[in-house]
């Protein structure tokens, strides 16, 4: 069972970390306390929007150096990737590079673990790191793989250490059927996969012409997004037009709980939608999805940044 840490239990808990790692006494241990009432755990960090957008500044600079695109088996996704995993190693994450093949060309993904927690309970969050070859993929899908590197950063610059253990992932050769997250999961195993206690999805977060969209799958974890985005007292709706269309398929048809966020794709607003989204009706909500014009210009900064902080919010909730 989870008990909730204060800070002073968790310094407490640390310094014991620290014995036990270092085998030895630590000088000045503080006793063991008492959990503090959950509403002294650690809170989510803000996940400051301009950090993201920087790295999807980032990711449309590498796919204009590079034929325009960040597509599976091109040089774009290869930079793409370096460039996460970068990031990712310098914050002391246990990095792997998992190796697939596609349509005749090496794909890969990136798996990023976060030391510590309970090994048997692992909390997942995801997006796919590669773009058609049409365009740069920047909603579809940098912005999520951009907010989840930055929430993956964010747990290492607060130095969160919850009780179940964290996993954040970057999947290749999505735009080719989900090949990469297949790949993951089938490698996984039975024993592998029923140690994950969640695998969280986003594809397309940051959508032009923004809706707010929570999936229906597995009850608790789409609560937490709901309970979310209510505090803000912004309403959402349940998002059924991705079923099987984006990398938490294969999570779920394995038993995996799921859920996610997505803030639209080529489908257009309707008029009550605007009526509490705002926005253009009769649009769709991202009239880039799948061309050369999803760039940095294709980005709504309020969409982007309140998924962003709800991906944070989840994982610090969900893996308490
Ligand atoms: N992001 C899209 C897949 C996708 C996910 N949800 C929906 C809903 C409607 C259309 C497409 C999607 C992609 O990677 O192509
Ligand atoms: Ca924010
Ligand atoms: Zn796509
Ligand atoms: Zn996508």
């Amino acid at each position: 069972m989870k008990l909730p840490l204060s800070r002073r239990a968790l310094t407490a808990g640390a310094v014991a970390v620290a014995t036990l790692m270092t085998g030895g006494a630590v000088a000045g241990a503080a006793p063991a306390t008492a959990p503090a009432p959950a509403s002294a755990a650690a809170a989510a960090p803000d996940i400051p929007i301009a950090n993201v957008k920087a790295h999807l500044a980032r990711f449309q600079s590498i796919a204009q150096a590079n034929g325009g695109n960040r597509a599976h088996g091109r040089p774009g996704y290869q930079a793409s990737l370096d460039y996460v995993k970068a990031k990712l190693d310098a914050a002391g994450f246990t990095t792997t590079v998992q190796r697939f093949t596609a349509s005749g060309r090496t794909g890969y993904n990136l798996i990023a673990d976060w030391p510590g927690g309970d090994a048997n309970q692992v909390v997942m969050a995801g997006s796919h790191l590669d773009s058609v070859s049409s365009g740069p993929g920047i909603n579809d899908n940098g912005s999520g793989s951009a907010a989840v590197l930055e929430t993956a950063l964010a747990v290492a610059r607060s130095g969160h250490q919850p009780a179940k253990h964290l996993r954040f992932a970057w999947w290749g050769a999505e735009e080719l059927g989900l090949v990469g997250s297949r790949h993951y999961v089938s490698s996984l195993g039975s024993t592998g996969r029923a140690k994950i206690s969640g695998y969280l999805n986003f594809d397309m977060i940051g959508s032009p012409n923004p809706g707010y969209f929570v999936y229906d799958d597995d009850p608790v974890i789409e609560k937490t997004f709901k309970d979310y985005f209510a505090g803000l007292g912004i309403a959402t709706e349940i998002e059924t037009e991705g079923d099987g269309r984006s990398d938490h398929a294969p999570f779920k048809n394995a038993g995996v709980p799921v859920g996610g966020l997505f803030s639209g794709a080529d489908y257009r607003k309707t008029s009550a939608q605007a009526a509490k989204w705002g926005g253009t009706v009769g649009q769709p909500f991202d009239r880039c999805y799948h061309s050369s014009c999803d760039t940095t210009a294709n980005i709504d900064d309020t969409a982007l940044d309140r998924n962003s902080d709800a991906i944070a919010y989840a994982m610090w909730e969900l893996s308490r």
